[in-house]
């Protein structure tokens, strides 16, 4: 019986010694190979894939035209990079275009609304200055679209 055992254990750690060893192979060719899989591409575009429209809200209370900064759309980031939200562009279905201020700065795992009301641009808020509501009640599409154009997300999906 105990030399069974040495054995089990022993059959156990060349088991694990050859599946890390298979790891090892299997990481090195993924590294090797990396650039041909677009691995290598800039940290700019993966980073903009971390950004989205988090979540919406079309309908503010009621009169909504007297609580328009309770109108907003959330976007967040969720990359590892700080990402520069310079000319990028919110828009609804009726083409209502909000640009992002210059200089403003989404850090990793931060989020920030954009609400359609008046009111002074922070962190965690910004303000589409708009003295009508933006956002549809009966339903609506949020875009979302970087310096150059490039649709980022859409909301809903
Ligand atoms: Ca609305």
């Amino acid at each position: 019986m105990e030399y069974q055992l040495v054995v089990i254990i022993h059959r156990g750690e060349v088991r694990m010694r050859l599946r890390i060893y298979g790891t090892l192979i299997l990481l090195a060719a993924l590294l090797s190979a990396g650039p041909a899989f677009g691995l290598d591409s800039s940290s700019e575009d993966s980073a903009e894939l971390g950004v989205q429209i988090q979540q919406a809200n079309f309908i503010a209370p009621s009169p909504e035209r007297d609580n328009l900064v309770e109108e907003w759309v959330e976007i967040a980031n969720l990359g590892q990079e700080e990402i520069a939200l310079d000319g990028w562009t919110l828009g609804d279905e009726q083409n209502h275009i909000y640009t992002f201020p210059d200089g403003f700065f989404l850090p990793p795992g931060a989020s920030v609304k954009i609400r359609s009301g008046k009111g002074q641009d922070g962190a965690a808020d910004l303000y589409w200055n708009s003295s009508m509501p933006i956002w549809n009640n009966s339903g609506d599409i949020a875009t979302l679209r970087d310096a150059s154009g490039e649709l980022v997300d859409r909301f809903p999906r």
